[in-house]
């Protein structure tokens, strides 16, 4: 039996951490100036995800009306022994802990945890041990998901707080010899990226992985107007107050003048291209300073600022894109009540 390595979340030097930090501060101030001067106005939807906005998510994921987060683990929950299974089965059951025959499983956008449980959990049962990489832009969802594996034995935990992009680079960097490799991404966040975007991200993916290595995909189907309007204008105003959340950071980390009674939440399906958009909409005519971005910037009354897109899909249609690629379908499980699919692709030579 290996000794479990303690978890560490970030794969860095602390110095390399507050330097990282400062990157993406600066970044967020760019950025936000950038995208407040396009029309229509915009904000990058990875910023609504501080410490607040992580929390406000979890809460979203609980409502009953946004149902990706519950049909998704009920789908891992049936068939996380299968997913495991095909991790080149073989070698998995030796048991020896040999480091080239344990997989790496890669989650992109880790959340709470608990969905790489439960296939942790399956391997686990299955004799096997993993080297799991955890990346998220969230320190938050970083911590939250180590403490959820720490409990498990034969799984050791390396932590991202970085891009998908640039942490997928890293942890494909830490593969060892053939060791195999499953990517997640789950929970519908490539519905985040517009069409081209999510082309180059899947690519990106498939430029990671070795032929025979897997992508575990959750994606979010379309369904009717009704349900997605409830889902994204829950009558809580918890979805709301996770949009709204993004103007309360810009106003602390960048020294905004937003006053937050003066922006509406919006969320219009657009059925020209599946998905849902959230905007922040000004009830005035008004000026907002952003200090540390050195902006100034007026809103007419109804003016919005657009700051996410939930694209909905068809199963077929995730299939294509997986195909397009460089993957082929394993298998694809649906709910049907709720409208979620889950595909498993392996990546093709
Ligand atoms: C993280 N992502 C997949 C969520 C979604 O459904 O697009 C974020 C979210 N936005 C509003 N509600 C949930």
């Amino acid at each position: 039996m290996i000794e479990k390595p303690r978890p560490s979340l970030i794969a860095q030097r602390p110095s390399d951490i507050e330097h990282r930090t400062s990157v993406l501060e600066s970044d967020f101030a760019a950025d936000v100036r950038r995208d407040l001067a396009l029309a229509p106005k915009q904000l990058q939807s990875k910023y609504l995800y501080d410490a607040l906005g992580s929390s406000l998510f979890e809460a979203i994921c609980r409502l009953p009306w946004y149902r990706i987060t519950r049909a998704e683990r009920a789908l891992l929950n049936r068939h996380a022994r299968e997913i495991v299974a095909r991790l080149q089965a073989p070698r998995l059951s030796s048991g020896q802990g040999d480091e080239s025959s344990m997989p790496l499983i890669v989650e992109l956008g880790c959340g709470s945890g608990e969905k790489i449980v439960i296939l942790a959990e399956a391997l686990q049962a299955a004799g096997g041990h993993a080297r799991v990489h955890l990346i998220d832009i969230s320190s938050q969802a970083l911590e939250q998901s180590e403490r959820s594996l720490g409990r498990l034995d034969h799984i050791s935990v390396v932590g991202h707080r970085e891009t998908y992009e640039v942490g997928l680079r890293q942890a494909a960097l830490a593969r060892d010899g053939d060791q195999p490799m499953l990517v997640l991404l789950l929970g519908s966040n490539i519905g985040n990226f517009d069409m081209p975007a999510a082309h180059e991200f899947l690519c990106a993916i498939r430029g990671a992985l070795a032929p025979g290595d897997a992508l575990l995909l959750g994606a979010d189907l379309v369904k009717p107007e009704t349900e997605l309007q409830l889902a994204y204008d829950d009558p809580l105003g918890v979805t709301a107050a996770f949009n709204r959340n993004l103007l309360v950071r810009i106003n602390r980390e960048l020294g905004g003048t937003f006053d937050l009674d003066a922006f509406a939440h919006a969320a219009v399906w657009n059925p020209a291209f599946n998905r849902v958009e959230m905007h922040l909409e000004s009830r005035a005519d008004q000026r907002v300073t952003i200090a540390r971005a050195s902006v100034s910037v007026d809103f007419a009354k109804g003016e919005r600022i657009w700051t996410e897109s939930s694209y909905k899909y068809e199963p077929q249609q995730i299939e294509e894109m997986g195909l397009a690629a460089g993957f082929v379908t394993r298998e694809q499980w649906i709910d049907e009540s709720a409208r979620f699919a889950l595909t498993l692709f392996t990546a093709e030579s």
